[in-house]
């Protein structure tokens, strides 16, 4: 890598010609394919922004400028031209790098995102901030096609444009959000990209460049002249126009060249907000990413000479068996419809969107519509399934509060990568599920254990008459237990996998992922001191088994709580504001997940921080219990 190791920032990015930013281009590629299919990550969404990037650091000054990268899950490129190079190998791993922007990581990255559509607010902010300080500087806010079918880049635009700051928007259009992106603006994006424009521009535009005053000519002139030829320029765009936007493109978001020279002219603009309309290939430059963009949006470690995944895991995740079962029920019950936030591979809907496409609503990256117009579809008598990520559903609160809970409707929420995800860290661990939703009247929320409780728990929920909630993490865990009694599931009532017994009268109270490792640690207990520790799978968090509570009270057994979640507003939290409600004993502990955003690595690793693993769980108990081996042995 003869070029890219001698870059340490972005100054060293400037000093390069024109040949030498192709040849990094390459070097950079090959680092990204390189890591990714060691580490995983983002690969195809990155191939495509690297001239991009390039030429964003040739002609702005990060961090004076702030270039931000909505998501940011297409920053690699970004990463490696300011000054992290080194620590590139590390991206993903525990205490390595992140693959999503870090401030703490570096200046160059504004925030720390992974959620779409927020770049355009967070630049009218640090844009309005440099006004109101009388600073100069540029700020450029990067938008993929997909992240323009978020609302809050609207809200933003919208009010950008009326108040004409100084802001550049690049849209960074390659036809893609993670599938191939929807709704009536890509057919508009896609009129754009055939019109006259994009071919007629481009030439154009060289022209037109070529024409510009050289380097010290007088500045008003200069400023004068870009102005004029950027005018000229606009020939479509109109949406962003009536937006306050001045529309320039398309443009080859490839060409490096193309691209200096555009932005060179951005930066003498002062008088309004500019939206850059640039193209790109998703999986620019590794042909199979080209070939199949969504396959390799974001993927596990690969090899790179054919794509396979270095390790085949046979095992179904969560959301292929809950997408399955959703099949299953809409094949019997005409009532069910599926809806995705643009994420219907992801979350496991795509089965469903083969076999029912009538049925079936991608509403691009919109959670908040997603759930009120499911709120419509309900009340009209259908019954919707709106599958999505945790971490994504958190944009979607109120709409759930005011336009689904209010309304006690059928809408289910099937809320998938719940507790921690892994390597996409903190921005994407869906651990507030509990606080967030338990307390919302009218609510159901169930967190099934296992892949079998999660096909009945699913089913069940087309017996209710208001809200719910299904939570699953992202891995599918294999049936491991069944409760002593033999009962089915049933929703309000708990199940008890493991008994105590008169001496220990111990409980342990878990729900989903956890409930696996309570039965384990259970297990640890019983095999190195003794004890019978009993199971408890909590799966109905609301409404709760108070019958099993009460009993639970009665008996005076000692409650442990355990869960994947944050622990304040959580589950423990509520059995223990039940303990005093009932006048019964509180809980000997309450283990859950720390106050703080955890970072990324392996859940394993994660868990293991968080003092979550079967291990850990059961020496917190022993300690809990101030039980020693040798005392109960
Ligand atoms: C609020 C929210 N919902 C869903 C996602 C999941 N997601 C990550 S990237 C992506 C597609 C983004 O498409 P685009 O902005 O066009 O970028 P590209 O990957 O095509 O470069 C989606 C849906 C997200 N990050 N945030």
């Amino acid at each position: 890598m003869a070029l890219l190791s001698q870059i340490h920032g972005p100054d060293d990015v400037k000093k390069l010609s024109l040949e030498q930013c192709g040849a990094l281009a390459t070097e950079i590629r090959q680092t990204i394919i390189d890591t990714v299919s060691r580490q995983g990550g983002h690969l195809a969404s990155n191939l495509g922004n690297v001239e991009l990037t390039i030429a964003l650091h040739r002609v702005f000054n990060s961090p004076t400028d702030k270039i931000l990268f909505d998501v940011g899950h297409q920053i690699y490129a970004h990463k490696l031209l300011t000054g992290r190079q080194d620590r590139f190998d590390t991206l993903r791993s525990y205490q390595g790098m992140s693959g999503f922007p870090c401030h703490a990581e570096s200046e160059h990255d504004l925030f720390d995102t992974g959620h779409s559509s927020t770049a355009i607010s967070m630049a009218l902010g640090l844009a309005r901030a440099r006004d109101l300080k009388g600073e100069k500087h540029h700020v450029v806010a990067v938008v993929g096609d997909g992240a323009l079918t978020g609302g809050m880049c609207y809200e933003a635009m919208n009010d950008a444009g009326n108040g004409k700051s100084r802001l550049i928007v690049i849209l960074n259009d390659n036809e893609m959000s993670i599938s191939r992106n929807v709704g009536a603006l890509s057919t508009y994006f896609k009129h754009l990209r055939a019109s006259a424009s994009w071919y007629g521009g481009k030439k154009r535009i060289k022209h037109r460049l070529q024409s510009i005053p050289l380097l010290g000519k007088p500045v008003a002139g200069m400023i004068e002249n870009a102005k004029n030829m950027i005018k000229s320029l606009v020939t479509e765009g109109e949406m962003f126009e009536a937006l306050g936007f001045r529309y320039l493109g398309p443009f080859d978001g490839h060409n490096i060249d193309e691209m200096t020279r555009v932005l060179e002219q951005a930066k003498r603009v002062s008088d309004t907000p500019l939206l850059i309309h640039v193209i790109t290939k998703k999986g620019y430059g590794y042909d199979l990413a080209e070939r199949q963009p969504e396959k390799f949006h974001g993927v596990a470690p690969f090899r790179v000479e054919n794509g396979l995944k270095r390790n085949q895991s046979p095992k179904a995740s969560a959301a292929q068996i809950a997408g399955k079962a959703l099949c299953a029920m809409a094949a019997e019950d005409p009532r069910v419809v599926a809806i995705t936030a643009a994420m219907a591979g992801g979350t496991g809907l795509s089965q469903f969107a083969e076999y029912y496409p009538e049925r079936f609503f991608d509403v691009g990256i919109a959670e908040q519509h997603a759930v009120s117009m499911a709120a419509g579809l309900a009340r009209a008598g259908v019954r919707p399934y709106f599958a999505v990520y945790s971490t994504f559903l958190q944009r979607a609160y109120d709409q759930i509060v005011h336009d689904v809970c209010l309304q006690n409707l059928p809408v289910c929420i099937m809320s998938d990568h719940v507790a921690l995800v892994g390597d996409d860290g903190k921005t994407h661990h869906g651990v507030l599920s509990v606080p967030m939703l338990m307390s919302i009247p009218n609510m159901t929320l169930l967190a099934p254990r296992d892949t079998q409780t999660l096909t009945d728990g699913l089913r069940a929920t087309l017996g209710l008459e208001g809200p719910c909630v299904i939570q699953y993490p992202k891995d599918g865990i294999e049936p491991y237990a069944k409760p002593i009694d033999g009962c089915p599931l049933q929703i309000g009532r708990w199940q008890k996998l493991r008994e105590t017994d008169a001496r220990d009268n111990c409980v342990i109270l878990a729900y989903g992922r956890m409930t696996k490792h309570a039965m384990e640690a259970a297990r640890i207990l019983h095999d190195q001191a003794g004890l019978h520790i009993g199971v408890i799978d909590c799966w109905s968090l609301r409404p709760m088994d108070m019958d099993c509570l009460k009993a639970l009270f009665e008996a005076k057994t000692r409650l442990i709580t355990i869960e994947e979640g944050e622990l304040i507003g959580g589950f423990g939290s509520e059995i223990a504001r039940l303990c005093v409600e009932h006048h019964a004993q509180e809980p000997a502990a309450i283990f859950g997940l720390p106050n703080r955003f955890i970072a990324h690595g392996t859940v394993d690793q994660l868990l293991e921080e968080c003092g979550l693993t079967s291990e850990q769980i059961a020496e917190r108990i022993r300690k809990v219990l101030c039980v020693t081996e040798k005392e109960h042995g």
